[in-house]
């Protein structure tokens, strides 16, 4: 099988190297600089039969050598708080693009980065929400530290890409080939030619490959431990969205009880609630500090806020109870004979309720969903002012379940579509517990997981845990898995909260130097001079950081891993 490469490389000191363990063809200037090794990359073309799954072949558009940048501080931005932007090490940037089967599905976008100075190692990152960018995977990784080098730093090669289409909606699904590449497929692509690149960049494979993923790239990394096992050495996700589609269901509900008359939260309601989950439960971790630590523990009193005649700022209506009902209990969705044919676990609360990342970003936005709604293309979410879930939960109704752009995600009922949504809530579930083969051929697994989560329940996390213990048993997943959870804090890890954690890291001790992680880790708060201002220690479920009761409540060592009580 070869890598063919077009244009200069083919001149007169072009040469060919060729790597017997696999027979791999690398045509190109001699490899005697970086960049020229980099160079030797551009055009190739990785043939279908080195890739996994059915593809039409792969392109590279581009190969760009990057040098190395020094560490560079501008002014701070939502997505960078600290406004630093750590050091690189040299790369080369590869862009290409994975060949679809259908003509009409969209191509795989694909970015490998080869670090002149490799590691040996590969790491494949996640993509977030619908997907749709590609995942460079030359910046910080989900709930690192403000001043963790970036894995391409640390001299990993990192890939990712845009899981099969382009534009973070569902209009894909509409595709059966975006859907599957989606749902599972473009994460082995993706893969295969990735490391058809590296062995052309290094002519090795490999000694470790590792995914991380946060969120929808959660799910995709419990994917690629569930289907292709023997890919994988290690895989980190943190607030994995497995259940997907049951989860887009529960968006939908949320929405459909805001809409309905006097039932929207809006911000001085959310403060009410906010206020009354640290009210009734910040002292159960035995410290006052904004965070809800024994987060199995805490049972807010919803009814107590409702207006007891009149209406102000400082209590809700009763359909704003409801709505909130809707927002965090557990949810089962049956047929006209009763059958449950889907369920969703409640949601926690742990502080963070009422901060930027919490039930204003994810579920109200600063509107309800209108009646009747903008069809197609002309439903724009920002201008509408939804929520993240809000616009999710409409979009996958319309395209992944009901198939049709104009659909009124208010009017859905999932009976009415149990057939469509049975085959979504298949196909994205994500969940089986049985991690045996990927147990069994050395992989290591660590999941950590925020309880102010607003997009993805913690407790969705916990219950396949739980799956996993009672499939393989505990004594087996202690030895290959870790579920940390890390009390208050939003869906990334955001808000006030100590949740920075190098997992990576962790998760490299671990398979390459055979030290398990246990409860001597950390989660960090970062200042904006990146100085940690907060740490407590980094606790298994079912534990939670419990103070002690005398000491600095900003020091981990203050903190004893406990428990949680409740159920
Ligand atoms: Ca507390």
């Amino acid at each position: 099988m070869t890598i063919r490469n077009g244009g200069a490389a083919l001149g007169a000191m072009a040469v060919a190297v060729f790597v017997a363990s696999t027979g791999l063809v690398v045509r190109g200037q001699p490899a005697n600089s970086d960049q020229q090794a980099c160079n030797a990359l551009a055009a190739s073309r990785i043939p279908a039969e080195m890739i996994g799954l059915p593809t039409k072949g792969a392109q590279v558009t581009s190969a760009e050598f990057k040098a190395a940048t020094p560490e560079v501080k501008e002014a701070p931005t939502p997505f960078n708080p600290s406004g630093v932007t750590l050091a690189r090490l040299a790369y080369c940037e590869v862009k290409g693009e994975i060949l679809p089967l259908d003509p009409a599905a969209p191509g795989i976008r694909f970015q490998v980065n080869l670090p002149s100075d490799w590691n040996g190692k590969a790491l494949q990152q996640g993509g977030g929400g619908y997907d749709g960018n590609v995942v460079a995977a030359v910046g910080a990784l989900p709930r690192a530290p403000d001043t963790a080098p970036y894995p391409i730093t640390r001299g990993f090669a990192t890939f990712g890409s845009d899981g099969g289409h382009q534009g973070n909606d569902a209009t894909f699904a509409l595709n059966q080939e975006a859907l599957t590449n989606f749902a599972y497929a473009q994460l082995k692509k993706a893969h295969d030619v990735a490391m058809a690149l590296i062995m052309a960049r290094y002519h090795r494979a490999p000694s470790k490959t590792y995914f991380v993923g946060q969120s929808e790239g959660g799910r995709e990394g419990l994917t690629v431990a569930q289907r292709f096992p023997q890919d994988y050495d290690g895989i980190v996700v943190t607030a994995p969205a497995i259940n997907y589609t049951n989860l887009m269901l529960r968006f939908n509900d949320a929405s459909a009880a805001l809409a309905q008359p006097g039932a929207f939260l809006g911000a001085a309601q959310i403060k009410t609630f906010g206020d009354a989950v640290l009210g009734q439960c910040d002292m159960n971790d035995g410290v006052k500090d904004g965070i809800v630590g024994n987060y199995l523990g805490c049972k807010i009193d919803r009814a107590a806020l409702q207006c007891k005649g009149g209406t102000s700022d400082t209590c809700l209506t009763a359909p704003q109870v409801a709505a909130l009902a809707a927002i965090y209990d557990p949810k089962e969705w049956k047929d006209a004979s009763g059958k449950v044919i889907a369920s969703y676990p409640r949601f926690l609360v742990g502080g963070a309720e009422a901060a930027p990342g919490g039930i204003a970003a994810w579920i109200t936005g600063r509107a309800p969903l209108p009646k009747p709604q903008p069809a197609g293309k002309d439903f724009n979410p920002q201008q509408l002012g939804l929520g993240i879930g809000a616009f999710y939960g409409n979009s996958a109704v319309r395209y992944l379940i009901v198939k049709n752009p104009a659909f009124d995600s208010l009017d859905f009922k999932p009976q009415q579509y149990a057939q469509q949504t049975a085959q979504a809530i298949q196909l994205l579930a994500s969940n089986d517990p049985n991690l045996a083969a990927f147990q069994k051929r050395g992989g290591k697994l660590i999941m950590l997981h925020n309880t102010s989560d607003l997009a993805v329940s913690p407790v969705a996390t916990m219950n396949y845990y739980d799956a996993m213990v009672k499939t393989l048993g505990k004594k087996t997943v202690d030895q290959f898995a870790r579920l940390y959870i890390v009390p208050s804090g939003g869906h990334g890890g955001d808000g006030d909260v100590p949740s920075k954690v190098d997992l990576l890291g962790l998760l490299d001790q671990w398979v390459d130097h055979g030290h398990a992680p246990a409860e001597d880790a950390v989660a960090q708060e970062f200042g904006p001079d990146l100085k940690v201002t907060r740490a407590k220690p980094l606790c298994m479920y079912p534990n939670y950081p419990r103070y002690v009761g005398s000491g600095d409540k900003n020091a981990a060592s203050s903190y004893r891993c406990t428990p949680t009580s409740g159920t």
